[in-house]
Parts: structure tokens; sequence; C-alpha cells
């Protein structure tokens, strides 16, 4: 190890018991808190369709409304919904209509209207799992095969994390660069970048043959750190040389269900791309 390697940025000695410090710089410092809950009244606004959804068009959020457009370009008009953009910086997901759908404050939140009592759902893979179900769609019911499609998206529930809360606060949001936590994350979503890369070796999609919501959950993160702008980390993690990942998230990323999938409650980016508020095809136009 270097001098420059062993030589602690900033010690750190913990208390005896952690105190939160609401002004430690980092870009979420002054939104998360150590508690849930609501901090405000707030009421979501409904629209006619049976599925509402509020979101961000963030990784997570952008699993689900590339999902439903998919289900859309299948024909089920069941899976229609009115879309509503939660501004996350702004503290809206702790709203109390928002908690009352979500009681972990995160985007995405979906109710559905369409059964005998409304059902809310959050979480992006329980979200996905629910949707792929209802609408006998994107996730194969033989028992083997539906086997993997989980194993895939569970995969993806537990090894993003890494790669946002971990690579990509300690790079790109907290207040100041620190090799430690970033050397150690880097190294865990290369890990990961490399388990896809020996997966898509062999099969077009990650499952096999066949598209499945696997390959949306994993696209939403994965595929746009490699051929997107995700965290601007593409040159210091090598993303082009992961050739079978590029291959897959270039496909992918050229169906058009994607395309506005990834438009969806976007408030960023070109303004005539932007859908922030999506209730049915025409928001496209
Ligand atoms: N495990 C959750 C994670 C959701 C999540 O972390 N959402 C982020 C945006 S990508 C969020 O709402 N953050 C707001 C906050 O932390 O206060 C899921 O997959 O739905």
């Amino acid at each position: 190890m270097s001098e420059e390697q062993d030589k602690p940025q900033d010690e750190y000695t913990p208390p005896a018991v952690w105190v939160w410090d609401s002004e430690n710089g980092g870009r979420f410092s002054a939104i998360n808190r150590p508690i849930a809950g609501a901090t405000h009244a707030q009421e979501l606004p409904r629209g006619d369709n049976p599925l509402q959804l509020y979101s961000l068009a963030t990784p997570n959020g952008v699993k689900v409304t590339v999902l439903l457009e998919e289900l859309l370009d299948l024909g089920h008009s069941g899976a229609e919904y009115d879309a509503y953009t939660i501004n996350i910086g702004k503290g809206e997901q702790f709203g109390s209509g928002f908690v009352e759908i979500n009681p972990n404050s995160k985007i995405p939140a979906l109710l559905d209207l369409s059964t005998a009592h409304p059902t809310r759902v959050f979480e992006s893979g329980a979200i996905m799992v629910y949707l792929a179900e209802k609408f006998g769609a994107l996730l194969p019911t033989e028992p083997s095969a539906r086997a993997e499609c989980l194993s895939w998206v569970f995969w993806q529930m537990g090894s993003a994390p890494y790669l946002g809360g971990g690579f990509g606060h300690f790079y790109a949001y907290a207040p100041y660069k620190m090799r430690y936590p970033i050397d150690r994350f880097s190294m865990e979503v290369k890990r990961q970048l490399d388990v896809l890369n020996r997966t898509l070796a062999e099969r077009e999609y990650l499952c096999g043959d066949e598209y499945t919501i696997a390959d949306i959950a994993n696209y939403a993160w994965y595929g746009q750190l490699v051929i997107n702008t995700l965290y601007s980390a593409q040159e210091f993690l090598e993303v082009a040389s992961y050739t079978h990942v590029v291959r897959w998230a270039t496909q992918l990323q050229a169906r058009e269900a994607v395309e506005r999938g990834r438009r969806v409650n976007r408030p960023w980016g070109p303004e005539e791309t932007q859908v922030v508020e999506r209730h049915s095809a025409a928001d496209f136009k």
C-alpha cells in the first residue's frame, strides 16, 4: 500500500451513541431522516385509470414505467395508468398520502383501483411481480423458468443498493471523495457487472430466450449504467469492457416501451422528452 493510500482522509471515532447531523452536506442530508412517518399532510392526486403510480424516473421508478408501457404494447388495456411525479428532493415522499401507500417513503408506489378495495404495492420488485402476475405477462409460469426469472429479479433487488446507495452515493453524492468506500463499492459493482456479462455471453436475455421482468429490472440499473450516464462513471468503471451487458442493454433500450417508460415522471433532460405526468398514450406526442 502506498503512503497516500495508508493515510486515513478523516479520522472519525464514533461516539457511544450516534447523533443525527442533518447538516453533513451530502446530496440527501437535508432530506433523509433517521425516523419514519409523514412530515406533513398532503393528499395524492388521482386520475381515472385503473392504476395510479407515484414515482420518479430514477432507475427504481423506470422499472415500473417500462413494465407498464410493455404491458400496454402487449394489449393489456387494464394496465392504463396515471403517473404522478414525486419530487424526492423536495421531500414529497414524506407527505401523508404517499406514506399511506408506502410506509417506507421511497418511490415507486402503486395503487390499483381495479380491485374490490384499492390495493397498495410498494418496493419496485413487488410492483413488478404484482403487475406481471395480474396480467399474466413477462414472468414465465413454468416452475423452473419462473424460478430463474425471480432469481434475477431478486438478485437485482439485493445487488443494486451496492451500486446506488454504495457506489453512486460515495462517487457522486457524498460531500467529498473518500477512497475507502469508493474502492469497496467499485470492486463490488464491477464484480456484479461481470456476473451479468458472463450470463449474457451465453443468453440473449437474462433468463434465456425470453424477455422478462428480470431484464427490465436489471436494465434500469446496470443497463443504464453501461450505456447512459448514470453517476458519470462510465470511464471510471470501464463499463465498455462488459461487452455482453452493453449488447443486451442497447437491444433493450431500442424497444419503444423502454424509450417511453424512461421519459415518464422525468422532470429533467430536454424539455420535449419529459413526461412529468402521464395519463394516456397521447402524453408522449
Ligand atoms: N428498495 C426500494 C428502493 C426505492 C428507493 O430507494 N427509491 C429512492 C429513489 S431511487 C427514493 O425514493 N429515495 C427517497 C429517499 O430516500 O428519501 C425499491 O426498489 O422500490
